[in-house]
C-alpha cells in the first residue's frame, strides 16, 4: 500500500490528488504530496521561510517517467529541484534533485540561514535541534506507520508520544521559538490526534478512538497536547492544515 494513502475504515477519506510543488531562487522545485506528512514538512519550511514556489501535482499511483528518470529514481515525495526555472515537468539537466523530507529541510536552513529553521551561530541549540529530530524520526515515525498502516497497536503510538514528550521543555516549543523540530514533528503529530479520533488505521476497530480518548484525558499526555495545540496555534501551520477538508467523509 502506498504509504501516502490513509487506511479506510467504514467511511471514505476524500484525500485529494498528489501534488509536486516548486519554490523559486533561482527555482527550487519540490515534489510532494498533499496528505503526505513528509511533503507537508517541507511545505512548512518553505512558508517558515517564506520562499516563492509553486506547486504541481504528480499521482504516486502513476508517476510520470521524468519524475523517475530526472527527479528521483527512488520513486518517493517530497522531492525538491534546485536550478533554473522551466516547466516543472521538464527540470533543467543543471537542477539538483534533493529528495528525502529532512534532508530538505536542512539544505532550506542553509538557503536561508536566518528564515528560522535552525537557529543561526549556536552550533550547540542546531544540535539539540537535531538531536531532537533523529529521535522523532527514529522513535515515533517507526510507531506512527506500525499503526496507521500495518495494523499493529496504537498504543506504539502513545508509548513514542511519551518519549518524545519527556525530551521536551516544560513549555513552548522545543528550543523556544518554532523551528526544524517543530517542522518535523507536527505533521505527524496532527494526524496523529485526527486518525485515533476517527479511528482511521488498520488496527483492530475501537482501538484508535481508545488510544484518542486517553491522549485527550490522561494527565500523563498533557504537556504533549500542549505542544500539539500549540503547534495548530502557530500561524505557519494553521495556514497550511485544514483538518475539516481532510477529513471530508462520504458515507
Ligand atoms: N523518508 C522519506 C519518506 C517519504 C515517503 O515515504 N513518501 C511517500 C509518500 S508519504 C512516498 O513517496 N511513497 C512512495 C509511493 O507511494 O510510491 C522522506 O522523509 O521524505
Amino acid at each position: 500500500m502506498s504509504s501516502s494513502t490513509y487506511p479506510r475504515r467504514r467511511s471514505t477519506h476524500v484525500i485529494p490528488n498528489h501534488f509536486l510543488l516548486l519554490l523559486g531562487i533561482p527555482r527550487l522545485l519540490t515534489l510532494a504530496s498533499q496528505p503526505s506528512q513528509y511533503a507537508h514538512r517541507v511545505h512548512l519550511a518553505l512558508d517558515e521561510v517564506k520562499a516563492e514556489y509553486v506547486t504541481h501535482n504528480i499521482d504516486l499511483q502513476a508517476k510520470p517517467a521524468w519524475f523517475l528518470e530526472k527527479i528521483n529514481p527512488e520513486g518517493t515525495i517530497p522531492a525538491l529541484s534546485y536550478g533554473p526555472k522551466c516547466a516543472p515537468d521538464d527540470p533543467s539537466p543543471e537542477a539538483a534533485a534533493i529528495p528525502e523530507s529532512l534532508v530538505i529541510l536542512e539544505f532550506l536552513a542553509d538557503l536561508f540561514p536566518n528564515g528560522g529553521i535552525l537557529p543561526p551561530n549556536d552550533p550547540v541549540a542546531r544540535a539539540r535541534a537535531r538531536l531532537l529530530v533523529a529521535h522523532f524520526e527514529s522513535v515515533f515515525t517507526v510507531a506512527f506507520k506500525s499503526a496507521f498502516y500495518e495494523g499493529k497497536s496504537p498504543q506504539l503510538v502513545l508509548d513514542a508520544l511519551l518519549e518524545f514528550q519527556a525530551r521536551l521543555p516544560k513549555d513552548g516549543f522545543a528550543l523556544g521559538a518554532w523551528g526544524m523540530v517543530e517542522m518535523s514533528a507536527a505533521p505527524f503529530l496532527v494526524r496523529t490526534w485526527m486518525l485515533l479520533e476517527h479511528d482511521f488505521g488498520h488496527y483492530p476497530v475501537g482501538e484508535g478512538t481508545k488510544a484518542w480518548e486517553a491522549l485527550s484525558k490522561e494527565d500523563k499526555f498533557t504537556r504533549v497536547r500542549k505542544y500539539v495545540e500549540d503547534m495548530k496555534a502557530y500561524p505557519t501551520f494553521r495556514g497550511s492544515w485544514d483538518e475539516v477538508r481532510k477529513l471530508s467523509v462520504r458515507s
